[in-house]
């Protein structure tokens, strides 16, 4: 048995997680990619995304938590700590919002040279409408003090990478903390949270990518000092090489996607279509205000599309272009510009750790 797995050991080629590679796809990113499923495109036609259609990221192991012996403590650097049942805070008053949640490293896989995670195409994303208690309300009841910088957030789930045991946590500066938006989430689409996506209670942040939003919430800890945990420190930051201390990762960079038109190919996915007219469509998103203007690119030409009024401000927004599609071999793209005047990147967005790659899409399709 040791001697199987030390010849499995010296069998492995792949390099460590994290660290680019040009190599063809490895067991353990398609060991994650299993794990961590896509929104697959064509749900991109719904405003809403079902929970098993939704985009789906889990660093360690999905918790089987009991909501009855479940309780969520905030405290601190607050005047008074709370421990908080599930029905508790069922009885606090609740809001509910449209979100789009994207992964910080959606597009990764499209990288050259590759960091080794979780190899996401372009699907790392999904919408929906989160249901539970402001945040802000519940800082509010417990009375924050005037020193208080960050507020942390530590789910129940546990596990190990860059070396460091851990459980997942993240943080937020008490500014982000305290807007109105910012959502306990205890229900997604009306319903409870399905397990995968924090049951019973997790953290919303609209507009910021999705490390942020921590699932399976057991902890709200305001903290004088800045928050140095695995998740906040080492990963998820913007570094151009492993050495770099880089800048964080925090809202959705400007990104754009259409569900793919016609038909596909079973195992390439390439896209066939018949000659004539077709209505292209597609969502767009930013973290950084609304979407302002999305272009389709045809064969290279790009033309504005028609974009519809989102179902709130960090939801994603319906995009649609009328095309007539002639025989041939074509190349369809498209373009989201926010309200900053940040527009989607052409080429694509390399740094260490693969995150917030969001150059544009291109479909390739066939019209017979
Ligand atoms: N406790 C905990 N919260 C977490 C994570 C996690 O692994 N553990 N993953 C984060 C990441 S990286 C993302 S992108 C989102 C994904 O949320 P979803 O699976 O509901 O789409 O959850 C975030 N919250
Ligand atoms: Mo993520």
């Amino acid at each position: 048995m040791k001697q199987i797995y030390r010849q499995r050991q010296s069998a492995r080629t792949a390099p460590p997680a994290g660290v680019p590679t040009s190599g063809p796809l490895t067991p353990e990113e398609l060991q994650l990619a299993a794990r961590n499923h896509a929104m697959p495109l064509e749900a991109l036609r719904r405003d809403i995304t079902p929970p098993g259609l939704h985009y789906v990221l889990t660093h360690f192991d999905i918790p089987d938590i009991d909501a009855s012996s479940w309780r969520l403590q905030v405290k601190g650097a607050v005047e008074r700590s709370l421990e908080l049942s599930l029905a508790a805070l069922r009885k606090d008053p609740a809001i509910t919002i449209p979100v789009t949640l994207e992964c910080a490293g959606n597009g990764r896989s499209l990288l050259k040279p590759r960091p080794l995670s979780q190899p996401w195409i372009q699907e790392g994303v999904g919408t929906a409408e989160w249901t539970g208690v402001p945040l802000a309300y519940l800082l509010a009841k417990s009375g924050v003090l005037p020193e208080a910088a960050e507020v942390v957030f530590t789910g129940a789930d546990a596990g190990i990478q860059g070396g460091i045991r851990h459980r997942y946590a993240r943080s937020l500066p008490i500014r982000e903390a305290m807007r109105p938006d910012v959502v306990l989430a205890y229900r997604m689409n009306g319903s409870e949270l399905p397990p995968q996506h924090g049951y019973p209670v997790r953290l919303v942040v609209p507009g910021w990518y999705g490390m942020t939003s921590v699932k399976w919430l057991e902890s709200i800890d305001v903290v004088t000092h800045p928050f140095t945990g695995f998740q906040q420190q080492h990963a998820y930051r913007y570094q151009d090489s492993a050495d770099d201390a880089g800048t964080p990762v925090s809202r959705i960079r400007v990104r754009s996607l259409m569900v793919p038109p016609g038909i596909p190919d079973f195992f390439t996915r390439n896209r066939v279509l018949q000659t004539g007219p077709v209505m292209l469509q597609g969502r767009a998103w930013s973290g950084h205000g609304g979407v302002t203007g999305v272009e389709v690119g045809i064969d290279g030409e790009w033309v504005a599309a028609q974009l519809e009024k989102p179902a709130g401000p960090f939801a994603w927004c319906k995009w649609t272009l009328p095309w007539v599609a002639d025989p041939g071999e074509h190349e369809l793209a498209c373009r989201a510009t926010d309200a900053t005047g940040a527009a989607q990147p052409l080429e694509q967005n390399w740094n260490y750790q693969g995150m917030g790659n969001n150059m544009v899409q291109r479909v390739r399709v066939t019209v017979e």
